[in-house]
C-alpha cells in the first residue's frame, strides 16, 4: 500500500476529508510550518504522528525548505500532499518531489493564482468559481491540472459564503485525485501532462474529470 505526507498550516478540513474518505493508503504524517495549526490535533487525535517544522526559526526560505524535506524523507512518502499549505516552496524542493506533489488552490486556475482567490473572484464579477487539484511545479499555482470543480457566485455572496460554497467541492475533488493517485492511476509525464487511467463515471455536470462511483 502507499503511504502520503499531508503538509497543512492551518484549519486542516482538506485533511480531514482525506482522512474520513477511507482512502487506500496509508497517511504517515501530517506535518505543519506552524505550531498552532489546529490539523495537528486533529491528526493526533486519529493517531497519527503530527510534527512541526516552523518555518519562523529559519533565515532563509531554502534552510525552511531543507528541514521540512528532511522530515518528510523520514516517512519515505509516495505522494506528498499540500492541504491549505501557506508557504511557497523553491525551485529545489518541488524538483526533489516532482510528480509527488500534490496542491488544491482554491481558484478554477490559471485564473486567479496566488492569495485571497474568493475576494477577487468577487471583484471581477465571476458568475463561477472554483476549485482546481494540480501537480505542483516551480512556478506558483501553476502545475499541470488534474481535476477542477466549479461553483455558481450568487449575488448575495460574501468573501465567506462563496469560499463555504468552494471548500465543500475541495473535499470532493481532492480526496478522489490523490485516491487517483495511490490507486497508481495518476501521474505526471516526462513531458508535464496528467495522465489518468481507467474508468470514471458518467459527467457530472461541472465536475472534470467526474469522480467515480464509490
Ligand atoms: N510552491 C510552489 N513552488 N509552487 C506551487 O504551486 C505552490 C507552492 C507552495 C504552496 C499553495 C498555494 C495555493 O494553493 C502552494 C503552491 C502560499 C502562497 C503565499 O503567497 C501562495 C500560494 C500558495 C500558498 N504564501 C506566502 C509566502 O510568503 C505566505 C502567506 C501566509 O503565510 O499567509 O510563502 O494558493
Ligand atoms: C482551502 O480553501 C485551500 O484551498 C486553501 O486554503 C484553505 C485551507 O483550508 N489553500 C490555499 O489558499 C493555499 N494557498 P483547510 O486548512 O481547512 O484545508
Amino acid at each position: 500500500m502507499q503511504s502520503i505526507v499531508i503538509l497543512v498550516s492551518g484549519r486542516g478540513s482538506n485533511m480531514e476529508a482525506m482522512l474520513a474518505a477511507g482512502l487506500p493508503c496509508r497517511v504517515a504524517a501530517v506535518i505543519a510550518n506552524k505550531a498552532d495549526a489546529k490539523g495537528l490535533e486533529t491528526a493526533r487525535a486519529r493517531g497519527i504522528p503530527a510534527v512541526v517544522v516552523a518555518h519562523a526559526g529559519h533565515a532563509s526560505r531554502q534552510s525552511f525548505d531543507a528541514a521540512l524535506a528532511a522530515e518528510i524523507d523520514r516517512h519515505a512518502p509516495d505522494l506528498v500532499v499540500l492541504a491549505g499549505f501557506m508557504r511557497i516552496l523553491g525551485e529545489d524542493f518541488v524538483r526533489r518531489y516532482q510528480g509527488r506533489l500534490m496542491n488544491i488552490h482554491p481558484s478554477l486556475l490559471p485564473a486567479f493564482p496566488g492569495l485571497h482567490t474568493h475576494r477577487r473572484a468577487l471583484d471581477a464579477g465571476c458568475r463561477v468559481h472554483g476549485c482546481t487539484v494540480h501537480f505542483v511545479t516551480p512556478a506558483l499555482d501553476n502545475g499541470p491540472i488534474i481535476a477542477q470543480a466549479a461553483v455558481p457566485v450568487r449575488p448575495d455572496d460574501s468573501e465567506e459564503t462563496l469560499a463555504a460554497r468552494v471548500l465543500a467541492q475541495e473535499h470532493v475533488i481532492y480526496p478522489q485525485a490523490v485516491r487517483w493517485f495511490v490507486e497508481g492511476r495518476l501521474r505526471l509525464t516526462e513531458d508535464g501532462r496528467v495522465r489518468l487511467s481507467g474508468e470514471q463515471t458518467a459527467a457530472a455536470a461541472l465536475l472534470s474529470p467526474p469522480p467515480d462511483a464509490r
